[in-house]
């Protein structure tokens, strides 16, 4: 064994031993357990983010831990490679999609590797190959010829100058990204997909996820957004027209003072025609609608449309509004308002002078104050005719039941959830594998003739669909009939939807999937990604996972039984101001910092003298030019060190915070385990450890290494709390390096409780790991040996000897548990014969007691 760690050195050669012996390859195998654990697979963006490294260390701990435990681990890993960045890139770098894309998967795969995570790379999957989306392409066929896909008009952002499409992040500020002009909105036809037929699925099964975040489950719950309600029907004043409006609050029906319709209800359009006022604000706000992502933050803008509705059960005339904002309620584009008990009713009723009508009374049974807001809370009715003095939740069945008599309402559940619109008018995608005939009629591409395989030969400028201008990609031939592909692309949502389940038999070809091979690793076991996803890829994951187990599939109901999601990485970011006046954002790594005595930043200077602002601690990013690169931190440290540090410096759902600090903190951790090892083993060969011969002091140092054993255990495996198991084989460290290692017995105890530490600490640093260990002369490599057992006796045998004084005159000496409380200790001693004696009759004034060594009791 060397003297020196040296990171490098070790790391490469057990890299390259992994990759020689294909450690990670595991196939199906009945006799073991399987455990399937799964990060999320990255965009071949370029480079490695930290961001990404947290969330693959991670994945790689869990599987780490569960081979050491004996399970058939897959852990697998692939590049969701189609979408709009390597278009992005194509245009500006002169360069074509897949070579970019290519390129940086070949760059961050060597990064990857560099991080030491045990992947199956047998099992990689690239999903702009058409050898994974023939597959995806054919089951949108079986869906389609199942009813659960149809076409539809839908709206998407317009750049009027360049006439082309533009995703939502081309929109900047409601201009067109490249030339600035500003954005409209066009209807087109698109492609959906019917999630709406398993809404009720979605939502129900997510109490099965017992495994799943709180959050995440809360915020898909949102996003289904189920309602029990009524569709009401309104006359409309000189109007033939009526108003069908969704309310899951007729409890409050009687509170209604307006309603407001979204610009692009039919009413509105049809009245706009002779209401140029009225039109304008439509013109005005008809884009912004679309635009604004965060609803909730919008400023709400209102017109009147001059007409009225009537009030179906108490006759008021009712104003009708139109708005920017209707359709955040529950996605229609109608509403009925009630601002008394509504705040969002409440401010726009405010803002434009509509009238606010209270209809529940406070809990003190006065009429409730509604001048500076809304009163929002349950109570009994009044204004409200026949329903005064009951409560609102009872009036709420009532008020539909008299609706529904009156042949004016009808009970209904409702889903904010919308189908999901799967078509994108760009070239990097897998192509719709839909057709169109001369008479217009839709076909799916007949199986033999898939994958329709997007064509390399093509002129992307960014302005033109690219295979809507190839000069003959779009035309073939069905059955002797001419035909016309569908030139839209696949959202890329749908690569990411089934790409787990493709994992357990990626190069089959004889169908989607090996149905053997996907019901033995499925579901997965462990699922690890990013927030972000919480609604869209989480809820399109669990979605395809039904349609696969209907279509026969896969036979479970979920695809994942537990979610982890890892909390972001930041770092500190600073700047100085340029004599234009720009911020200059400077790299973290090339600023000279003075702390002071508690370790706050007093002064930062670049490398060019510049004195910085210290804006504190944001997310790692290109604007804040705050990233800290993985390779040179492998570089300087190697990446057991970086992982750890990863590991131990935040629990893993809470924000990281990126300290270099903490990286020698965790380097010098290292480097103290490698000198003990080897300060152990240049003193010969140990001799076996025997039980029997144990002193207090070695069955202490059992128990504590055994106690750690069991924290560390719970802590990787039912906790996920990463950094308490670190922090608890840290302490252990540190009793190790005080332990004597003088004579035999001592010197075994320290060779069991280093070959547990090496093994507790392989899932985190698994190279240095797989050195120490076989330095240590552990049994076969790390990577096949067992996790370290608990042994209890270990645990429950340490004891220590109490002296036992009473007014300082030693009566007794008694045996404890080395960890016995003093509560434990005095009833101990309360026991001894001679102890009970001198107790008998007597006051005990005061209890003295050193723990594990003495208790004096006085007494008078
Ligand atoms: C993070 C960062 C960057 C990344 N391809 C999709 C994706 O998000 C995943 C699909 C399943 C839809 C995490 C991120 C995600 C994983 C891959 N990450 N911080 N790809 N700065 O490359 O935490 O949350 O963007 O789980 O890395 O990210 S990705």
């Amino acid at each position: 064994m060397q003297e020196q760690y040296r990171p490098e050195e070790i790391e490469s050669s057990v890299q390259l031993q992994w990759q020689d012996k294909k450690t990670f390859k595991v196939i199906e195998d009945a006799s073991k357990q399987k455990y399937y654990c799964l990060s999320m697979l990255p965009y071949p963006s370029g480079h490695l983010h930290m961001g990404h490294v947290r969330n693959y260390v991670t994945g790689d701990v869990i599987s780490r831990y569960q081979r050491m435990l004996g399970k058939n681990v897959l852990q697998p890993i692939g590049w969701d490679a189609f979408g709009l960045p390597a278009e992005a890139a194509a245009i500006k770098n002169r360069t074509e999609p897949a070579m970019w894309t290519y390129n940086n998967i070949k760059y961050m795969k060597n990064q990857l590797k560099l991080l030491g995570l045990s992947y199956d790379w047998d099992r990689e999957i690239t999903t702009c190959e058409p050898s994974y989306y023939r597959w995806e392409q054919w089951f949108f066929t079986k869906l389609y010829q199942k009813g659960l896909v149809y076409k539809n008009t839908s709206k998407v952002n317009w750049c009027p100058q360049d006439l082309t499409v533009l995703a939502n992040e081309q929109v900047i500020n409601g201009a067109c990204w490249r030339c600035d002009t500003r954005v409209e909105q066009k209807e087109i036809p698109q492609w959906f997909i019917k999630i709406t037929d398993y809404a009720e699925q979605l939502l129900n099964d997510l109490d099965s996820l017992e495994n799943w975040p709180e959050q995440v489950k809360t915020m898909q719950r949102n996003w289904i957004g189920r309602s029990t309600g009524v569709d009401i029907t309104f006359k409309i004043i000189d109007n033939n027209e009526q108003l069908i409006i969704y309310t899951a609050r007729p409890d409050i029906f009687m509170g209604v003072t307006y309603i407001v319709l979204s610009i692009n209800h039919p009413l509105v359009q049809q009245s706009k025609d002779n209401n140029p006022a009225l039109a304008k604000f439509v013109e005005i706000n008809r884009n912004v609608q679309f635009i604004t992502p965060n609803m909730t933050m919008m400023e709400k803008k209102g017109m009147s449309t001059g007409l009225f509705a009537i009030h179906p059960l108490n006759g008021e005339k009712l104003p009708i509004w139109v708005s920017n904002f209707t359709f955040i309620k529950y996605n229609t584009s109608a509403v009925m308002a009630v601002p008394a008990h509504d705040q969002n009713d409440w401010e726009f009723a405010t803002r434009y002078n509509l009238p606010i009508k209270p209809i529940i009374l406070d809990r003190e049974g006065c009429q409730p104050n509604v001048h500076k807001k809304a009163m929002t809370k349950k109570g009994r009715l009044f204004n409200s005719g026949e329903f005064n003095g009951l409560d609102n939740l009872t009036c709420f069945n009532l008020i539909i039941n008299k609706l529904v008599i009156k042949g004016i309402g009808q009970r209904k559940v409702h889903y904010r959830l919308r189908d999901w619109g799967i078509s994108r008018q760009r070239y990097w995608g897998a192509p719709i594998p839909m057709m169109m005939l001369e008479d217009g009629s839709l076909i799916p591409t007949p199986e033999d003739q898939l994958p329709v395989i997007l064509p390399k030969d093509v002129v992307i400028n960014g302005i033109l669909n690219p295979l809507k201008a190839h000069p003959n990609w779009a035309k073939t031939h069905v059955n002797g009939q001419q035909a016309y592909r569908e030139t839209d692309t696949f959202d890329t949502f749908m690569e990411s939807s089934w790409y787990y389940a493709r994992y357990t038999c990626s190069q089959y070809n004889k169908g989607m999937l090996d149905l053997t091979a996907a019901n033995y690793w499925l579901p997965v076991d462990q699922y690890i990604g990013g927030i972000e996803h919480a609604t869209m890829h989480l809820m399109y994951f669990r979605f395809f996972h039904k349609l696969m187990r209907d279509a026969g599939l896969v036979n479970s109901d979920e695809p994942a039984k537990r979610l982890l999601c890892q909390g972001m990485v930041v770092a500190d970011s600073f700047y100085y101001i340029s004599n234009s006046g720009a911020r200059i954002w400077v790299s973290p790594s090339n600023v000279a910092i003075e702390r002071d005595d508690k370790s706050h930043i007093i002064k930062a200077t670049d490398l060019e003298g510049h004195e910085l602002v210290h804006v504190g601690m944001s997310k790692m990013s290109k604007s804040k030019n705050n990233g800290i690169n993985p390779e040179e931190i492998i570089k300087k440290y190697g990446a057991d060190t970086m992982r750890l540090f990863i590991m131990f410096a935040a629990p893993i759902e809470m924000t990281l915070q990126w300290k270099e600090s903490g990286i020698e903190g965790a380097n010098r951790f290292l480097k103290r385990l490698w000198k003990l090892t080897y300060d152990h083993l240049k003193k010969g060969k140990v001799q076996p450890l025997k039980l029997t011969q144990l002193t207090e002091e070695q069955k202490i140092l059992r128990r504590d290494v055994h106690r750690t054993i069991a924290k560390v255990s719970d802590d990787i495996g039912r906790r996920q709390t990463f950094n308490t198991a670190i922090a608890a084989v840290m302490e252990l460290m540190n009793t190790l390096i005080r332990a004597p290692q003088d004579n035999e017995q001592e010197r075994a105890v320290l060779q069991e409780a280093l070959l547990a530490v090496v093994c507790m600490l392989s899932p985190f640093t698994p190279h240095i790991s797989f050195a120490l260990w076989e330095a240590l002369g552990g049994q076969g490599g790390i990577d096949t040996a067992p996790w370290p057992v608990v042994d209890e006796q270990a645990i429950t045998q340490a004891t220590k000897l109490v002296v036992v004084q009473i007014n300082g005159k030693l009566r007794a000496k008694i045996t404890v548990a080395a960890d016995a409380s003093e509560e434990q200790v005095r009833l101990c001693a309360a026991r001894e014969h001679l102890v009970a004696k001198y107790l008998n009759g007597v006051i005990l004034r005061k209890v003295i007691y050193i723990p594990g060594k003495l208790l004096n009791l006085v007494v008078v």
